[in-house]
């Protein structure tokens, strides 16, 4: 197996402590840094989301394996970030009030720092308030909001009005994403764009602030 299938199958026990080894591994042997996310890291956590789904694994089995992406992305995240132009513009992200879903979202935070942008996580469970005034504070120029439960896809709409009623809704571009998120639904909550994966997310966000 290749450093990219142990990448995947080690993420997928959940052998975390071997994860930042491999990654180096893969690193070291000239593999781009976005081929190793891709087809080490996220794929594993693909087989990962698949089995919970089938019922074949279980949340804590989901929690260790989440564990593990991180722990390949401490050593990954720099090499992302080498290879982006700087300065690209500032976004806010984070995952909407109600949800604590965040591995997606940190993919996004990642790919755009990657990308050269000044990225303000503000975490998972964010109110509309915090976004707000995170915008507020930073300037930014997008928000990015992620959510992963139907319950939670309407807290989307709740900071976009917030936004608004702040005065903020014309210097800001908004994006939205997360597993239960469509194109249509975005357009529906008054977002001005969707991304279906963190690759297209980085191109999108290119696009608002161009
Ligand atoms: Co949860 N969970 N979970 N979970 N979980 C789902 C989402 C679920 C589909 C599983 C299932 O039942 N089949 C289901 C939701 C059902 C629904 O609403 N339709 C579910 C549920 C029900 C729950 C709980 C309620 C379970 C419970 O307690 N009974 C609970 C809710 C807690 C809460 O949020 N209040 C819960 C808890 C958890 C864990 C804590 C165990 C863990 C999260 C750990 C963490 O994130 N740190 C977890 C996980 C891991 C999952 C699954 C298995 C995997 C999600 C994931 O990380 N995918 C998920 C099932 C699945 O998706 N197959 C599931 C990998 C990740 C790379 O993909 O997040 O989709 P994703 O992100 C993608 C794109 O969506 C996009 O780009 C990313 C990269 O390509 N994207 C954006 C995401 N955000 C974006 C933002 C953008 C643009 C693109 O712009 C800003």
């Amino acid at each position: 197996m290749d450093v990219l299938g142990k990448i995947s199958e080690e993420l997928q026990r959940g052998n975390f402590a071997q994860l930042p080894g491999l990654v180096q591994e893969a690193l070291s042997a000239d593999i781009p840094p976005s081929k190793v996310l891709q087809d080490g890291l996220v794929a594993g956590m693909s087989v990962v989301g698949e089995r919970f789904q089938n019922d074949e694994i279980f949340l804590p089995d989901v929690l260790i394996s989440a564990k593990a992406m991180q722990a390949g992305m401490t050593v990954l995240r720099p090499k992302l970030m080498e290879a982006g132009v700087k300065l690209a513009g500032k976004i806010v992200v984070g995952t909407v009030r109600g949800d604590i879903h965040d591995i997606g979202k940190n993919l996004v935070a990642m790919l755009l720092e990657g990308a050269g942008f000044q990225v303000i996580d503000l975490g998972i469970d964010v109110s509309s308030e915090k976004f707000v005034e995170a915008v507020k504070s930073n300037q930014a120029h997008v928000v990015g909001l992620s959510a992963l439960l139907t319950t939670t896809m309407p807290r989307m709409k709740e900071v976009i009005e917030s936004l608004q009623e702040a005065g903020l809704r014309n210097q800001v571009k908004i994006i939205v994403g997360g597993a239960p998120v469509t194109d249509e639904f975005a357009k529906e909550i008054g977002a001005d764009c969707f991304a279906p994966d963190a690759s297209t997310a980085v191109e999108r966000v290119r696009e608002l602030v161009g």
